[in-house]
């Protein structure tokens, strides 16, 4: 297997947002920003926790970041070493991907070095790992600050109402208290062979241990650190767990060996080969590291936020992104996490069901920005007018109702490729049932015809808002319906007493002749002679325009394209892939001509203001025989998080992060894409579709609980 290492000699400014998502480390329980040691707040470090939120004042809720135990401030014969390019002779830093370990290297101009590495462990998912190496030239009074940083990085905070920072003794400890009472505890041990004398201190929420040490010229001194990290989610009481956990773990050394050991077995499982192509190789197994990296691997039942491990933007939230773009890597590759997500949807059922109820529908509406629960953490002013700086009323908590059907798609998915039907009989049947009762009560029908239609809606594209009949939620909603049908079938012959069981708490089963009736009589999307889709009622009459002359409109280059007044809403410039989505997620239904058709007309306008986008046109390009076209594409999302450039701010706010939806999409554009893998009930097939360059893909994956190796040159199964 190929090494995998990312570098950078910078430490400017500018590129700090950058590279903290690019250097993220992370195991599933929480992700490091890739931001240097000396870092805090100001530079967006952090270490972000899965599955735990807070929400202060009437501010966005978000999910917390811990205090961090990565800070350190370096001083040399009383002079701070600095990161300033007067006192920096050589500066790396170094993301060692297939061994999940983030390392940087600093030389100042007295000759100081300094030498950091660190982990999140992949096992041991509550301990962070650092060893620091230190030399001087000349004989030299070294002080270390080794601090617990409890004066966090947040968006719409503080979220911590009280921080108590202390020591005793064995390790430094720092315990915040959320504003809805939550605690987040962090212990840290140190250990050094060097001589030194060692102070504890306590200073603005950082717990700092000092370490002083007089060193020749020439000596190494190394200090390692192992924290532990639980919250009042994880331990009754977080702080005694910590404290217990990080005194009783292993050496530094040992647990680096044990943490370079499961990060070899994942990437026994995951790794691609791409012969012929090094950079796209390198792309897609760099957005593998990223996948790996917020695989909730520890968890029965939790999701993945839009952005990853990588900080609070999204409101740490989960939308669609992980059925629909980042699900099928983990069926490939894990199928265990792939069960999680999944258990995570019918854990949040009951929340679901409420939306349903406040909006006044049936059944159950997924939450767009889905928190613990299913609360859903969307505001209806989710976009700030950058003229006005008023909130502007957006749509996508309303109105995005394809997010339930995204949620029955996955799980379908899971059946399908896992051959593992029990999540069916764990609840999820129950969620075909409710989705389809949200579905039908959302229909609206005129009086003079017998066609159901599903009004005012937004789409993928979210440019345009409250449209009626947007093809993707009409074929996604119907597609919705006969799940429900199918799986109730299937309950009722095979699992009599589940199905009688779920009919008598749900009384469901006259239900579904009024399903399968609305699969049939759902508006079909209007085409035209050449097979393009409408992407809703109206599109077609809309300005005809570039994206080009869209964007010459802005006056602000941070403006809002869609809503009621955006430079896109009266155009049929759409913001990411909406038909385009659904020709694949649909592709048993549609064949090449209509794909071919569709391609042509949308890409063209096309936006790609979501980093959902690409791959989806790629896949797209793939099943109409382009795979060249499809490249460009493709490497646009598998290098996402790897090339800057992407977009970090909006007026004030911080929207950057890791991008993980264009990351699995990168890996659905190799595996349905160049590969052309498909299957059946149960045989599977490769019709490979190389772009131009490319001799071999091979890859492993999971199917029906069997491992497989595929290649394009093996092409049946
Ligand atoms: O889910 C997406 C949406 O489709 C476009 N805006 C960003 C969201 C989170 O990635």
């Amino acid at each position: 297997m190929k090494e995998l290492v990312i570098t950078t000699n910078s430490y400017d400014e500018k590129d700090i947002p950058d590279l903290g998502n690019r250097f993220l480390t992370g195991n599933g329980y929480m992700g490091v920003r890739g931001t240097l040691e000396e870092y805090g707040k100001q530079q967006l470090a952090a270490v972000n926790l899965s599955g735990i939120f807070d929400r202060y004042g009437d501010g966005w809720r978000e999910p917390l970041n811990a205090p961090n135990p990565f800070s350190l401030q370096l001083l040399v014969n009383g002079k701070e070493e600095t990161l300033c390019p007067d006192n920096v002779k050589s500066h790396e830093q170094l993301l060692d991907a297939r061994r999940g370990l983030h390392l940087r290297t600093t030389e100042y101009m007295d000759g100081t070095s300094m030498i950091v590495e660190r982990f999140a462990h992949m096992e041991q998912v509550h301990l962070l790992c650092m060893n620091v190496v230190i030399k001087t030239k000349k004989d030299a009074h070294v002080r270390l600050n080794a601090a617990i940083d409890g004066d966090v990085w947040d968006i719409h905070g503080p979220h911590y109402r009280d921080m108590s920072c202390k020591e005793n003794g064995d390790a430094a400890m720092v315990v915040g208290c959320t504003n809805e009472g939550d605690s987040v505890a962090v212990c840290a041990a140190y250990h050094t062979d060097a001589h030194c004398e060692r102070q504890s201190m306590t200073e603005n929420r950082k717990q700092i241990t000092a370490f002083q040490f007089e060193c020749k010229a020439g000596d190494m001194i190394a200090i390692s650190m192992t924290a532990s990290v639980f919250t009042s989610q994880d331990a009754q009481d977080p702080l005694l767990c910590a404290q217990k956990f990080v005194l009783e773990s292993p050496s530094y050394p040992l647990l680096r060996k044990s943490h370079i050991q499961t990060w070899a077995s994942l990437w026994d499982k995951a790794n691609v080969e791409i012969e012929g192509d090094a950079e796209a190789e390198r792309a897609l197994n760099y957005s593998i590291y990223h996948l790996l990296c917020i695989a909730p691997r520890h968890a029965s039942s939790l999701s993945i936020p839009a952005r990853g491990l990588s900080g609070q933007t999204y409101k740490g939230a989960i939308f669609w992104d992980t059925e629909m773009f980042m699900l099928d890597f983990y069926l490939a590759v894990l199928p265990d996490v792939a069960k999680t997500l999944l258990r995570y949807r019918i854990d949040t059922l009951d929340g679901a069901r409420e939306k349903a109820r406040q909006y006044g529908y049936e059944g159950a509406f997924y939450a767009w920005e889905s928190q613990e629960g299913g609360y859903d953490a969307c505001s209806d002013y989710n976009v700030t007018d950058v003229f006005t700086g008023r909130p502007m009323r957006t749509y996508f908590r309303d109105k995005q109702v394809h997010i339930t059907s995204a949620v029955v798609y996955g799980l379908y998915k899971y059946a399908r490729w896992t051959g593992d039907e029990s999540l069916w009989l764990e609840g999820g049947a129950e969620i075909l049932i409710e989705a389809a009762r949200f579905y039908y009560s959302y229909l609206v029908k005129s009086l003079k015809s017998d066609v159901y239609e599903l009004w005012d809606v937004i789409g993928p594209d979210e440019y345009h808002e409250r449209v009626n009949n947007n093809a993707y939620t009409n074929e996604m909603a119907r597609f919705a319906f006969l799940q429900a049908v199918e799986i109730s079938q299937w309950l009722k012959a095979e699992h009599s007493d589940e199905f009688d069981a779920l009919n008598q708490k749900l009384n469901f089963e006259d239900e579904l002749i009024l399903f399968s009736q609305a699969a049939e009589q759902l508006k079909q999307p209007t085409q035209t002679d050449t097979g393009i889709i409408e992407q809703f009622d109206g599109y077609f009459k809309l300005e005809d325009t570039a994206v080009d002359a869209v964007r010459s409109r802005l006056k602000d280059p941070r403006e809002y394209w869609g809503g009621a007044y955006g430079v896109a809403s009266d155009s049929q410039i759409i913001k990411q892939a909406d038909v385009i989505t659904m020709l694949f997620m649909l592709r048993d239904q549609y064949d090449a001509n209509i794909v071919r058709a569709n391609y042509d007309y949308y890409l063209p306008r096309t936006e790609h203001g979501s980093s959902l986008s690409a791959c989806m046109y790629a896949l797209s390009a793939c099943m109409i025989g382009r795979p060249n076209d499809a490249y460009p594409l493709f490497l646009k999302s598998a290098q996402a998080d790897l090339v800057s450039g992407g977009k970090q701010w909006a007026g004030l706010v911080y929207i950057g992060g890791t991008h993980p939806a264009a990351a699995g999409g990168a890996y659905m554009t190799m595996l349905w894409g160049f590969l052309g893998f498909d299957y059946s009930r149960d045989a599977w097939s490769v019709a490979p579709k190389l772009p131009k360059g490319w001799k071999e893909i091979s890859c492993k994956i999971m199917w029906h609980g069997k491992p497989m190796k595929l290649s394009s040159k093996t092409t049946k199964g």
